[in-house]
């Protein structure tokens, strides 16, 4: 099967020197069950440079303490550095101000708190939140939860075979009681990547905000939030080279300033009374309790990791790897590639005849070579073509084609041992 690159299309970029690259990882250098470590679960969490360790390391080594609570030094330390991080990721989204960057614990987290403090004051029965088929479980069930809270309803725009999201069939049901778009950026159980910038237009149009899902878009993608006009876009640290348990909300300054705060706490405030609680400004009106400082240090370091290699570099690898994958596995005699759209990021999905994905996925552990398999939390999508789960391989900028020929290699092997 030949897939359509756009790839092919851009501009040339200086190609990675991924071997360079693998060394700055030294997770990379394990050896599982005997085998070097093939790493394609990027999509679940991707694997941290040594920068972004030592990063985490320095801060408790040297900065440790509470930030924006204390007079000594280490707590005025701190606070510089969670700020700086806090500059850093607004520059990476070119966010308009850091006012709009909130940190959370990550996408779920992010979605969640949109859902609860914007959509819920806004929603009455039968308004609609509308989204796709082919959304993560952290994009449907925070919007189920809300619908229940208020009468509203969930609306789902249909995905096509190839899973494509279905455009003309999308704008159609943007309407009156339409509250809320949100639709993720790039597929995790497909790959698909989503016209988003259509999606947003067409919202507004309809004088419709939106969310953007961009758990999957961030390592691989250039995000550009005023570019896009996307009126939030939530996305985790661990899926682009840093630490879990952090995550950012980008919300536009008007959205976030009209918002109630999420949840109560220290920090969140300016004054509290018995009577009366005065809350604090944007962002951290919605930054209750002591974050996780360490973690925001550390997305900080791997942003600047991530914009020293250049991520229209990383995306132009991550395709040309996809494509030669792609092309690799449709060799397999009863391999089924599910997901086929025409833009995809560095995602393959596929089921093989006769063999659960779960064995796919263990056997493949044997030689060393980590995917990921099962429904993905996304088992709507699963449904709508038929399976109940499939193995998939996921890309970073560390991968390379021999780690693409060891997956083939091992998918041959189930194959045989199945045969
Ligand atoms: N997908 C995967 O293996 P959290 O867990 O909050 O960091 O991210 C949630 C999430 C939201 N949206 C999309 C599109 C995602 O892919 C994910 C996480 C992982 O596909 C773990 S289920």
């Amino acid at each position: 099967m030949k897939m359509e690159r756009d790839v092919l299309a851009k501009p040339a970029h200086a190609a990675l020197d991924v071997a360079r690259l693998r060394a700055d990882f030294p997770i990379l250098a394990e050896r599982v069950n005997g085998h070097s470590l093939v790493y394609l679960d990027n999509a679940a969490t991707t694997q941290k440079p040594q920068s972004v360790i030592d990063a985490l390391a320095a801060y408790y080594e040297h900065d440790n303490a509470n930030v924006h609570r204390g007079v000594h030094t280490l707590s005025q330390r701190a606070t510089d550095a969670y700020e700086a991080a806090r500059a850093n990721i607004a520059r990476f989204i070119n966010a308009r101000t850091t006012d709009e960057i909130v940190y959370t614990s990550g996408t779920t987290d992010g979605i969640n708190l949109v859902a609860q403090s914007f959509a819920r004051p806004r929603l009455a029965p039968n308004d609609e939140i509308l989204i796709s088929a082919m959304e993560h479980h952290s994009n449907i069930v925070p919007w189920q939860l809300v619908c229940a809270q208020t009468g509203a309803r969930l609306v789902v725009a249909p995905v096509n075979d190839a899973g494509e999201l279905m455009l003309d069939a999308y704008a159609a049901m943007l309407g009156p009681r339409t509250k809320l778009v949100a639709m993720t950026h790039v597929s995790n159980a497909l790959g698909s990547i989503t016209p988003i910038r259509r999606i947003i237009a067409l919202a507004h149009a309809a004088n419709v905000p939106v969310l953007v899902d961009g758990a999957q878009a961030i390592a691989h993608l250039p995000v550009d939030v005023q570019g896009l006009d996307c009126d939030f876009y939530a996305f985790s640290g661990h899926k682009i080279f840093g630490p879990t348990g952090i995550g950012i909300l980008y919300g536009k300054a008007a959205h976030l300033e009209a918002m109630p705060p999420y949840q109560g706490g220290g920090d969140m405030i300016r004054s509290v009374t018995f009577e009366k609680t005065e809350y604090n400004d944007i962002p951290y009106k919605f930054e209750a309790g002591t974050p996780n400082i360490a973690g925001a240090i550390g997305l900080g370091a791997a942003l600047d990791y991530v914009r020293h290699v250049g991520v229209e570099a990383i995306d132009a690898h991550e395709r040309e790897l996809l494509v030669y994958a792609t092309e690799r596995v449709t060799q397999i005699p009863g391999l089924r590639i599910i997901g086929t759209a025409k833009d995809k990021a560095g995602i393959l999905s596929f089921t093989l005849e006769g063999v659960h994905a779960h064995d796919v996925g263990t056997i493949l552990d044997h030689e060393g070579v980590a995917i990921r398999a099962g429904h993905h939390c996304a088992m709507p999508v699963m449904a709508q073509f038929g399976v109940a789960g499939t193995a998939r391989a996921s890309f970073a900028l560390y991968n390379t084609r021999e780690e693409v020929d060891a997956l083939v290699a091992g998918i041959e092997r189930v194959r045989r041992m199945f045969g």
